[in-house]
């Protein structure tokens, strides 16, 4: 096992990544810019270190400096949490050119992961149910058209290099295609420096539900279930479930072992997530995410697990020690990302914290690195929280939530919790029934 490692992040989960290393007896370093000097993962951490300017690019994306953060302070591995260069394969390599160790995936899966056509060949050589669409990029405009007349309007021209809903044009039909066909090609080209692009049928009314897997490194693949995180606005998430109140265990079941029998062909290490879109009883990969990610603890909740660990576990070269028998869902867990933005117009607000109170009580968890005199950068990502209730039910879950919410005090900022407040209200939501466009829907009826 480790005996130090560098945490190149920032946030919650920094401070998330460092309480799995101390519960390990693994010492932490910090890196930070001097924009968040007094931060609480700085505090919290056994060293510290300077690594450049408030700019992220200048110092979370800044490898160099990392690397020598990495160098002066004896760390063997390094944790990149989510975000920032985490998902960056040249990063992975180079650090473990270095001779430290990468907590995460092989450089090679997350560069093949990272080009969406890739991805999605793998996937469906593997025997993953994918969208139906263009088989890998499409070379000409006649192509797209005479795909897109096969499979049937309406379809989606997405970016090879995209994700995350970033260069993604609709046609409903042909009339509108070689406009889509242009328009995405050209954003792609400047926003990525890679114009290839792909075509999908569209899926008008899907729920986005993802499944998260841990594979070891002596060929042990096993799935924590689903996490349902239809409920995003503008491609970001704000509450997320698991497990989704669509799915029965037969279906999670069978989709979870056709993931773990594909990324188990693969070679595949470390912690990985696979994105579906779910419509009509049918899963269809879309993406996948090589890294940890923000929702991770509806899991953790459910499958009594501490995911972190498991990384940290994995890529020390240890075995997982369980297989899919042996782990179970329990209950049901739902996450608020608590964000410092006017829950009105979605803008970030950052500013000082003047009061800060944390729910407590049965069930609730609240993973966050503010505190009462903090102040909120305005450089990085907005969320300041997640908080995360379990109960035995899914009503009991949005019952604990609400109270949850009611004890939370964050005074100084505005947050998106009178936002929550009024989705764990809503009739809909209590019933589970919603897709990816639910939230977009619900914002836009509150200002009416
Ligand atoms: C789709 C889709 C409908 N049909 N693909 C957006 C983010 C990226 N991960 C994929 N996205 C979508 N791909 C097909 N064939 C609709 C979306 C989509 C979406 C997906 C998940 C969560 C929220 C979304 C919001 C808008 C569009």
């Amino acid at each position: 096992m480790f005996s130090k490692i560098l945490i190149a992040n920032r946030g919650e989960i920094a401070l998330r990544i460092l309480r799995a290393c101390r519960e390990m007896g693994i010492a932490t370093v910090a890196v930070h810019s001097t924009a968040d000097a007094d931060a609480m993962h700085v505090r919290l951490a056994d060293e510290a270190v300077c690594i450049g300017p408030p700019s992220s690019r200048d110092s979370y994306l800044n490898v160099a400096a990392i690397l020598s953060a990495a160098t002066i302070t004896g760390a063997e591995a390094i944790h990149p949490g989510y975000g920032f260069l985490s998902e960056n394969a040249d990063f992975a390599e180079t650090v473990e050119a270095h001779g430290l160790t990468f907590i995460g995936p092989t450089a090679r899966h997350i560069r093949m992961m990272g080009d969406k056509i890739t991805a999605k060949t793998t996937m469906q050589a593997l025997g993953v149910p994918l969208v139906p669409g263009s088989d890998g990029a499409l070379r000409s405009v006649e192509e797209a058209r005479a795909v897109a007349s096969r499979i049937g309007y309406p379809v989606l021209i997405k970016a090879a290099a995209g994700g995350g809903g970033r260069g993604m044009k609709v046609a409903r039909g042909e009339d509108e295609l070689e406009e889509a066909w242009s328009v995405a090609r050209t954003e792609a080209r400047a926003a990525f420096g890679n114009d290839e692009v792909y075509l999908e049928k569209y899926l008008d009314r899907p729920r986005h539900i993802e499944l998260q897997i841990l594979a070891d490194t002596h060929g042990n693949v096993v799935h924590f279930g689903e996490r349902d995180c239809s409920l995003q606005r503008r491609h970001q998430k704000l509450l997320e479930e698991a497990g989704s109140p669509a799915l029965t265990a037969e279906a999670r079941d069978a989709i979870g072992a056709t993931a773990t029998a594909a990324l188990a062909k693969m070679g595949y290490r470390n912690a990985g997530t696979l994105e579906f879109l779910y419509q009509d009883g049918q899963f269809c990969f879309i993406e996948m995410n090589t890294r940890l990610q923000v929702e991770h603890p509806v899991t953790e909740m459910v499958c009594d697990v501490d995911l972190v660990r498991e990384q940290i576990r994995i890529a020390a070269g240890e075995p997982l020690g369980y297989g899919q028998s042996d782990i179970s869902f329990s209950g049901h867990a739902i996450e608020c990302r608590i964000n410092a933005e006017d829950p009105e117009t979605f803008a970030p607000n950052p500013g000082t914290i003047t009061v800060f109170h944390a729910p407590g009580g049965l069930g609730v968890r609240m993973d966050s690195a503010i505190y009462a005199g903090y102040r909120v950068p305005p450089y990085y990502d907005s969320m300041i929280a997640k908080l995360i209730v379990h109960a035995p039910t899914r009503a009991e879950a949005i019952a604990r939530m609400q109270r949850a919410l009611d004890e939370c005090v964050v005074d100084g900022v505005k947050t998106v919790i009178p936002l929550h407040r009024q989705i764990l209200a809503d009739p809909q939501f209590r019933k589970g029934d919603y897709t990816i466009h639910w939230l977009e829907r619900f914002v836009d009826s509150l200002k009416s």
